[in-house]
């Protein structure tokens, strides 16, 4: 009976989680993502669609602190990462890096996110697409700045 009780509640404790979480998509389109900055809560999932010919992959330095990175494969289609940690979460599609396909996810409700000021740091380390990557970040602070505002 208790064993019945303890699988009852486990699957209850599973079934809210579902509830909850939120799945985002992010669409490969050409060589950009869209939407390009993403909010989510923890828990969330992103999905990538519109893979083929592109991979999505963290930027070193730009996760929060405890996150795991990702690195997909090329033409993943569906590829789908659970995002945990509070914080900034920078990506970037390995080979159009350069024509601007960087991304940004902003998990939680702490604006601006804890670790913004080591992504900024961490923006000297990128050798290709630096660029790139500043003008995603700065769209992503423009994304918070309107959604505090509001
Ligand atoms: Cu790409």
């Amino acid at each position: 009976m208790f064993l019945f009780k303890f699988l009852l509640f486990s699957v209850f404790l599973c079934w809210t989680q579902l509830v909850l979480s939120v799945e985002h998509t992010v669409k490969g389109v050409v060589t950009k993502w869209k939407p390009m900055v993403t909010f989510a809560q923890p828990g969330d999932t992103i999905k990538f669609v519109g893979m083929i010919g592109h991979n999505t992959v963290t930027i070193d330095g730009m996760i929060p602190d405890g996150a795991k990175g990702w690195e997909s494969k090329y033409g993943d289609e569906g590829y789908t990462v659970t995002v945990n940690e509070e914080g900034a979460y920078i990506f970037k599609c390995t080979p159009h890096i350069t024509t601007g396909m960087v991304g940004a996810i902003v998990v939680g409700d702490d604006m601006p996110p804890t670790n913004l000021a080591t992504v900024d740091k961490s923006v000297s380390k990128v050798t290709i697409g630096k660029s790139m990557v500043k003008r995603t970040i700065k769209k992503m602070k423009k994304a918070i700045a309107s959604r505090t505002d509001s």
